[in-house]
């Protein structure tokens, strides 16, 4: 049987194809925005904008990119085999769609660009994507409406959150109430390109919706005073949310038609790419922990019963069924790319320059906010130094880097999380060098698979659970995960005590530089 996993991420979308009863990685192929549909006039994914805390996207640069993605496949793989399409995108961000939506979709031509053809279907030409800070006020009024960010955080999993959904309706509705009248329905970035595959507007899924604040995780059903305080009519936009592992039917048959494959390809709800990353990841049980590096870097862990978290953490939904208790920092790989850049490095002369620098960096320190950061929450940009010379490219590279992962490790002990083993994924997880400094900070052994894109294979590998859910995660995970797992980078215990001092440095240095800022 083979499968399909998609995943359409801030900046590239990726397509696996997994021989699911061989446990084989067939093909793998990837579609940068910038580099390929350059005409959108992304950056990074995004398009520019003055104020820093205003981030969108071209949803129609997602709509394209699956286009040609599928049309570039079907050179590489007969589409016909492919049994089940599931997929992944980047949480959070808000697609929002005219009354056309759902006609259009039905009246799909095989002949024409799925792009043109839903153009006329958007009610706002841009999407609000989860590096958007931009409604902090709109988070104060939703929590003042559920009765507070501890009460909030208890029932949606989460405290309010700039870049969640609910906050962004919020906004979207009081700033563009014309706008707004002329939605017809939402959709996050996974449910929007689902139901294109599918052919009709489909749920968010359990996993996405728990990085809306507008979800009861615990009833896994929208939450209403939520939805009222985000905006009138919000139940009806929004469609009910749907179970990770629901079929949500067959593939489109205009899709079938243009791209090739069989009539009863079957279309599996998409999710967030954290949590198809952790079943891309082999994380299926209680404890399993892993590092996300891409565009931003996430720590996240699988627990059976729902994790206590502090006011930083969010509790999502996993594609499993289980919590997932998570970080994210938005300071992830633009960060790092900053500092290669500023140094005209490429990613050796990177990695060169962390083997010639010592652990610790001789304490050496960098709170590396080059762009707002979400934990913790820092509204305006700005790098802090402290012992550190911009000039010296070698310790910059050490300490930002090192930055990243004593901010993730304080994250993870006040969450209560001691992983014994860490998986890691996305594009800096190809680097060793700075999988060693995560090893040697976290003091646990750390793991990368040889897939790079996690979240596009766990995208497949739940294509095909959910066709034979009898054989279960943990024979999935140990058939298809494991023999993709490259052996552990353990860490060096000689560095234990001088990452002890340096994370007690590096939280004074951060608790002063806010209290500053705060007075
Ligand atoms: C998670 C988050 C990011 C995006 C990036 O809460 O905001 O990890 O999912 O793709």
């Amino acid at each position: 049987m083979l499968v399909l996993g998609l995943d359409s991420s801030t900046q590239s979308l990726t397509a696996v194809v997994l021989d699911a009863a061989a446990g084989r990685v067939l093909h793998q192929q990837q579609l940068v925005f910038d580099r390929d549909l350059p005409h959108h006039g992304t950056r990074h994914g995004v398009l520019p904008h003055p104020d820093p805390a205003i981030v969108h996207a071209p949803p129609l640069m997602w709509v394209e990119a699956l286009d040609l993605m599928l049309a570039r496949l079907g050179d590489a793989v007969d589409l016909a085999r492919i049994a089940a399409i599931a997929g992944s995108a980047q949480q959070h961000g808000s697609v929002y769609l005219n009354g056309a939506f759902a006609e259009r979709l039905a009246a799909l031509r095989p002949d024409r660009p799925l792009a043109e053809q839903l153009a006329v279907t958007l009610a706002r030409p841009t999407a609000p994507v989860w590096l958007d800070s931009s409604t902090s006020e709109d988070c104060r009024a939703l929590e003042a409406a559920l009765g507070g960010a501890a009460e909030t955080q208890r029932i949606t999993g989460s405290a309010a959150f700039e870049r969640f959904t609910g906050p962004q309706i919020r906004r979207f509705a009081r700033c563009e109430p014309a706008a707004w009248a002329a939605t017809a329905q939402v959709r996050l970035v996974s449910s929007f390109l689902a139901s294109i595959l599918a052919g009709l507007p489909v749920g968010t899924d359990w996993g996405d919706a728990s990085g809306t604040n507008l979800f009861d995780i615990e009833r896994r059903c929208w939450h209403p005073p939520a939805l009222q305080a985000c905006g009138e009519g919000l139940a009806e936009r929004l469609g009910e949310p749907v179970a990770p592992w629901t079929v949500l039917g067959p593939i489109h048959p205009a899709l079938a038609a243009r791209f090739g494959f069989a009539r009863d390809c079957r279309i599996v709800a998409w999710t967030g790419d954290n949590p198809a990353s952790s079943v891309g990841l082999g994380l299926v049980r209680d404890g399993h922990c892993a590092l996300s590096l891409g565009t931003s870097d996430v720590l996240f862990a699988i627990s059976a019963a729902r994790p206590a978290m502090p006011p930083a953490g969010h509790v999502f939904l996993s594609p499993t069924g289980a919590y997932m208790a998570l970080f994210c920092f938005a300071n992830g790989s633009l960060a790092r790319e900053a500092v290669r850049d500023e140094h005209r490095l490429d990613w050796a002369g990177f990695s060169a320059a962390l083997a010639r620098t010592p652990p610790g960096n001789a304490g050496r320190l960098m709170l590396p906010w080059f762009r707002p950061e979400i934990v913790p929450r820092v509204a305006v940009p700005g790098v802090v130094r402290a012992n550190l010379s911009p000039g010296d490219a070698d310790a910059d590279c050490r300490a930002v880097v090192e930055a990243q992962f004593i901010s993730m490790r304080l994250r993870a002990e006040a969450a209560g999380l001691a992983p014994a083993l860490l998986h890691a994924t996305g594009g800096a997880a190809q680097n060793p060098a700075i999988l060693q400094v995560a090893a040697d900070i976290f003091q646990c052994p750390v793991r990368r698979s040889r897939v790079t894109n996690t979240a596009a294979l766990g995208a497949a590998i739940r294509a095909a659970h959910a066709l034979r859910p009898e054989e279960g995660w943990d024979g999935l995970a140990a058939r298809v995960v494991e023999p993709l797992l490259e052996p552990p980078i353990p860490p060096r215990r000689d560095t234990a005590d001088i990452y002890r001092r340096l994370a007690r440095q590096y939280a004074e240095l951060e608790a002063s530089e806010l209290a500053r800022r705060g007075g």
